[in-house]
């Protein structure tokens, strides 16, 4: 046991340093460290590619390595203060940089840093990250990206990004991860039947591509979900992250499907998306409509009550203000949690306790651009967001889902109660 004293000075940052690495899609990207106390730990920050207007800006002006100045600058300001006391290092992150948006010292940049001062506490205290943010733990349901399109996928892809699934009746992490990658075979097994002289390949977040509508993914997903759902004997549903803000053309007002080649007008893509969520029996909705349509949102879920987590990402970006106007709107059930859209660890835990408060789900969720760092894991197990939106192939996800099945069975944690 220390005293209060010893255990500020073991704690105290003694330095501050970063250097530009390489995510999953091989862009450059930062990785912070924190030196305290005698421990050292580093925290990486992932990439999105749709990315919301309103997100804090990922790096500023000069890129990474303006990000490194910036950094290097904080580091006076934060050395002597204590890893343990991570709102203050937090306000001391957003007072330096001055904008509203980070557009100082980046998102990812203040995002490393706020991931990495918290680890530093765990390690000096000797406890998993998790147990930093609560003493109540909950295992997430893994969200995973089985069929992919829109920005994350070479070629002529298809409009909507992410056909995805979520095993709610999984009685435990291990098994609901087991689930999704049995699905991902099971799509690949329909696919090479279909197309036997096609080579698939996989996107960004490793979920398949192929040369599908958007309703044929569905049947696809669908297919495979039912023979995995008679394998398993557990309950699967299917989702969908459209991320419209991408086919959304501000000057015609209207959704361009590319691919599909037709167009919809703001009331064709309501009727649209109800029609898909009722025939296939869609679970999850994210981001149905663009960034800025807080009524579209709150139309469809008027007419759908709790029969689909209708989610926002572009619309919220995990910024408070943003879930607040929703809230007022009554526009979503479900929102993603993205911490370097906001930047700060207070943040994030703030938009985490804003959305629960309101029984909105809070969906912990990667990026496209992932590093193998896996406090995603520990973010979504420790401020009890009963989903994780996490690919379920390819290393830098399996570092946030094998971290998971680690602490499920190291700490004995629970599964969160089923979102839908
Ligand atoms: C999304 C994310 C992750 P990106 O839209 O939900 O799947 O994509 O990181 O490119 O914003
Ligand atoms: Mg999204």
């Amino acid at each position: 046991m220390l005293f209060e004293e010893e255990v500020m000075k073991v704690s105290r940052i003694r330095d501050v340093k970063a250097r530009r690495i390489i995510d999953s899609r091989g862009n450059a990207t930062i990785e912070v460290i924190v030196y305290a106390g005698d421990v050292a730990v580093s925290a990486c920050a992932p990439s999105g590619a749709s990315v919301g207007r309103h997100e804090a800006q990922a790096f500023p002006k000069g890129g990474v390595e303006e990000s490194i100045r910036m950094i290097e600058a904080l580091s006076r300001v934060l050395k002597g203060m204590s890893v343990e006391d991570q709102e203050s290092v937090d306000k001391a992150i957003r007072e330096f940089d001055g904008t509203g948006n980070l557009s100082r010292v980046g998102g990812n940049a203040a995002i490393a840093l706020s991931v990495a001062v918290a680890k530093a506490a765990a390690a000096i205290k000797g406890v998993p990250l998790c147990r930093c943010f609560s003493d109540r733990l909950e295992a997430p349901f893994p969200l995973s990206n089985i069929i992919g399109g829109g920005v994350h996928t070479r070629g002529d892809s298809i409009d909507f990004q992410e056909f995805l699934v979520l095993p709610v009746g999984a009685k435990s992490f291990g098994e609901a991860a087991k689930i999704n990658v049995m699905v991902h075979r099971e799509v690949s097994r329909i696919l090479t039947e279909r197309f036997p002289k096609y080579v698939f390949g996989r996107n960004d977040e490793g979920a398949w591509a192929a040369p599908l509508t958007i309703r044929e993914a569905l049947e696809v997903l669908s297919s495979a979900v039912q023979r995995v759902e008679g394998e398993v004997g557990v309950k699967i549903r299917v989702g969908v992250d459209a991320a419209a803000s991408s086919i959304w053309n501000e000057k015609r007002n209207m959704y361009v499907y590319r691919k599909e080649g037709f167009e919809k007008t703001i009331e064709q893509q309501l009727e649209y998306v109800s029609s898909l969520i009722e025939d296939y029996g869609v679970a999850y909705f994210e981001d149905p409509f663009n960034e800025e349509d807080f009524d579209s949102f709150a139309k469809l879920k008027a007419s759908l009550g709790r029969k689909c987590i209708v989610t926002g990402d572009d619309l919220t970006v995990t910024n408070r203000e943003r879930i607040r106007k929703a809230v007022e709107k009554d526009a979503i059930n479900g929102v993603i949690i993205k911490p370097n859209q906001i930047g700060t660890l207070t943040d994030t835990k703030m938009a985490v306790e804003l959305a629960s408060s309101r029984k909105i789900v809070p969906i912990a969720s990667h990026r496209s651009g992932e590093t193998c760092d896996p406090a995603l894991a520990h973010i979504a197990v420790g401020m009890r967001c009963p989903i994780i939106k996490i690919g379920i192939m390819g290393g830098e996800r399996m570092a946030k889902i094998n971290e998971i099945i680690r602490i499920e069975e190291e700490l004995r944690i629970r599964m969160a109660n089923p979102p839908i």
